[in-house]
């Protein structure tokens, strides 16, 4: 595959708690078919992508819980996208919920090349918290539902170049992208689901877009990679979630931006070598980090 080509970011607008995967999977390959036809060779969806983001809720009940989770990829129900692209010939990215064999239950997302599975990744940062804590207005459990991702932030080798993912709350730690960025990533693949309203610092809801692009810009100029990013979007079950879904260049420029809440694919013409602009300059690693200096990143929690 061609270091140039075309990449879309696919965001969903709101997915309702009884909707099924059956019709999420409808969505996603209508999505898959879109962006085909705008000559995309790679599509990447949000974070949780298969039902509502059901952390907002507060279970106990371990089958009430794993019903919100997949057993095996690809299952019955996300066959369809998985013949699709390799029918098509496209690359996707894919956020699920994973429960192993062992039981382990983790928020994932996948990279998907010709009907196999070329990247996994876990999550390493999980915001919000374990307890129910009734005087918010919606829950966000996932500290409760998941644990901390365990293959750490791979890069690994797709047809076009090196990749890698993170998710979500990953993006607004400066760790995540230097992990990646001195990993070789080229192009970073993350979906989120982002509420318009942080209940435990509301004074900050007039920011979420700007910290969503700040995140996205500073990781991919900081590191020198393509960033594309999928929201879930839109009012779902009463709690808005943001979009912004965006396709960044390795100089921190937007090239894409999706403009509604909905549904909806939007696509950048991605040149991989262009990393090189800031990795031979500002960004060379070899030549200008100074990691003797950085010991605190790496030290234990106090
Ligand atoms: N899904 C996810 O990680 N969402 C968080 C919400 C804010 S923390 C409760 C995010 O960082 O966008």
């Amino acid at each position: 595959m061609d270091r140039k080509f075309v990449v879309a970011a696919a965001q969903l607008g709101p997915i309702a708690r009884g909707e099924t995967r059956a019709s999420a999977v409808r969505r996603l390959c209508a999505l898959m078919r879109e962006a085909h036809g705008r000559g995309a060779r790679i599509v990447v969806f949000p974070e949780l992508a298969l039902t509502t983001f059901f952390p907002r809720w507060y279970m106990e009940d371990p089958a009430e819980i794993h019903a919100w989770f997949e057993t095996a990829m690809p299952n019955e129900a996300v066959r369809p996208l998985f013949d699709l692209s390799a029918e098509l010939g496209m690359g996707f990215h894919l956020g699920y919920a994973e429960l192993t064999p062992e039981g382990r239950q983790f928020n994932t997302a996948i990279y998907v090349e010709r009907g196999r599975i070329a990247g996994k990744y876990r999550k390493i940062h999980l915001p919000g918290h374990r307890e129910n804590e009734t005087w918010r207005p919606f829950q966000h459990l996932e500290k409760r539902y998941f644990e901390k991702g365990d293959l750490g932030f791979q890069v690994f080798d797709a047809e076009a170049g090196k990749f890698g993912m993170c998710i979500c709350n990953d993006r607004r730690w400066p760790e995540t992208w230097r992990m990646l960025g001195l990993g070789g990533a080229e192009l970073v693949m993350l979906g989120y689901n982002t509420p318009l309203h942080y209940p435990p610092a509301p004074e900050h809801d007039h920011l979420q877009y700007f910290h969503n692009e700040l995140s996205l810009q500073a990781g991919a100029y900081q590191n020198g990679m393509w960033v594309v990013a999928a929201a879930k979007a839109g009012r779902e079950e009463g709690c808005d979630l943001i979009g912004g879904s965006a396709i960044v260049v390795p100089t921190g420029e937007i090239a894409a931006r999706a403009v509604t809440l909905e549904d909806e694919v939007i696509t950048a013409t991605v040149d991989l070598d262009r990393c090189a602009e800031l990795r031979k300059n500002v960004f060379n690693f070899k030549l200008h980090r100074e990691p003797q200096d950085y010991h605190l990143i790496t030290a234990p929690k106090t």
